[in-house]
């Protein structure tokens, strides 16, 4: 199982773990410690989008502590840097905060097409090989077809789906999902909500009404609310979660469509920036392709 687990993460990553590692192959035994190595290494992070502050500060490391730890090779001056990488991350590793509320609650929100409903349909499914019963409360009500392609990740890991028609208040759409858990007894309730731009003040109020509707059940819930980012946009992402993060309480992340890129190296600067918990990554299309985040299991996916 463990291995399974790397090994999809390895396949995953593969874009961004191809482009470090011919750009790191200066990383061998042979090569001694110069300032063009470093160099090289400053190089290669920039160009995995690890951004100019991270890079800085990881560079600045590598040449106090080689020094220090009297480093002679390349290959050492790679354990360094993946332990400099695995601290930083570490600084976002985090679980998904659940309650045990029946239901508990999580709330999804990310601009259009970052991966929310994918992100849904992929949570339920790890949910649900958990033993948990998951209701996806149909929320986005906004986008043409967003109710149909819940309905078939519903089908798809067998959850059930509380739905209203397309326009319907998305509010109404959660309270009648959450009622109907808690009467069930439901242990999840997971609320796909419609695509929105942080700068559009009415839908930044929408999701303040879907959160108060949320706590008339129960004032710990939503337990989590999870930003989606999509991976492939970069440092971009940073910028789009600051903003969400001024308009409602962020409480974690997901990193999506991480496979797609050989940006992969945004998530450090993500950590250190938001400081947010990286609940999960998005490692691929299929159901099984949604990984809890493991800063060690990354950092070996992406340098080991
Ligand atoms: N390769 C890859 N594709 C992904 C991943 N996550 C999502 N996608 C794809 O990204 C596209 C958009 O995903 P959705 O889940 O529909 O995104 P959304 O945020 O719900 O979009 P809106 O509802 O329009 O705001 C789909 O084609 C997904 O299959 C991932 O981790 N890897
Ligand atoms: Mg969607």
């Amino acid at each position: 199982m463990f291995k399974s687990v790397v090994d999809r993460l390895k396949k995953g990553l593969n874009k961004t773990k191809k482009q470090l590692s011919e750009s790191l192959s200066v990383l061998n035994f042979a090569r001694s410690i110069d300032e063009s190595l470093f160099e090289e290494v400053e190089f290669a992070l920039l160009k995995a989008d690890v951004g100019v502050e991270a890079t800085e500060e990881i560079i600045d490391f590598l040449k106090k502590e080689s020094k220090k730890r009297k480093i002679k090779d390349g290959e050492q001056l790679k354990q360094l840097l993946k332990e400099k990488l695995v601290e930083i991350l570490s600084c976002c590793r985090g679980q998904l905060n659940l309650i045990g509320e029946k239901p508990d609650v999580i709330l999804f929100l990310g601009i259009n097409g970052s991966g929310k409903t994918t992100t849904v349909g992929k949570l339920a499914a790890l949910l649900k090989r958990e033993g948990k019963s998951v209701v996806l409360a149909a929320a986005d009500t906004f986008r043409a077809a967003a109710i149909e392609q819940l309905e078939v990740w519903a089908d798809r890991v067998g959850a059930r789906i509380v739905k209203h028609q397309a326009g319907a208040d998305p509010a109404a759409v959660v309270y009648d999902a959450v009622n109907s858990a808690k009467a069930r007894g439901d242990d999840i309730v997971l609320v796909d909500t419609a695509g929105r731009l942080h700068t559009k003040e009415h839908l930044m109020k929408e999701l303040q009404k879907i959160k108060k509707t949320i706590q008339k059940f129960s004032p710990n819930q939503p337990c989590e609310t999870l930003l989606v980012l999509d991976g492939t946009i970069g440092q971009n992402s940073i910028k789009q979660a600051e903003v969400f993060k001024q308009a409602t309480d962020v409480t974690g992340i997901v990193i999506t469509k991480l496979d797609g890129t050989a940006k992969g190296g945004v998530l450090i600067p993500i950590c250190q920036k938001l400081k947010i918990p990286i609940k999960f990554i998005g490692v691929g299309e299929d159901i099984e392709d949604l990984q809890p985040f493991d800063p060690e299991n990354f950092v070996e996916a992406l340098l080991g």
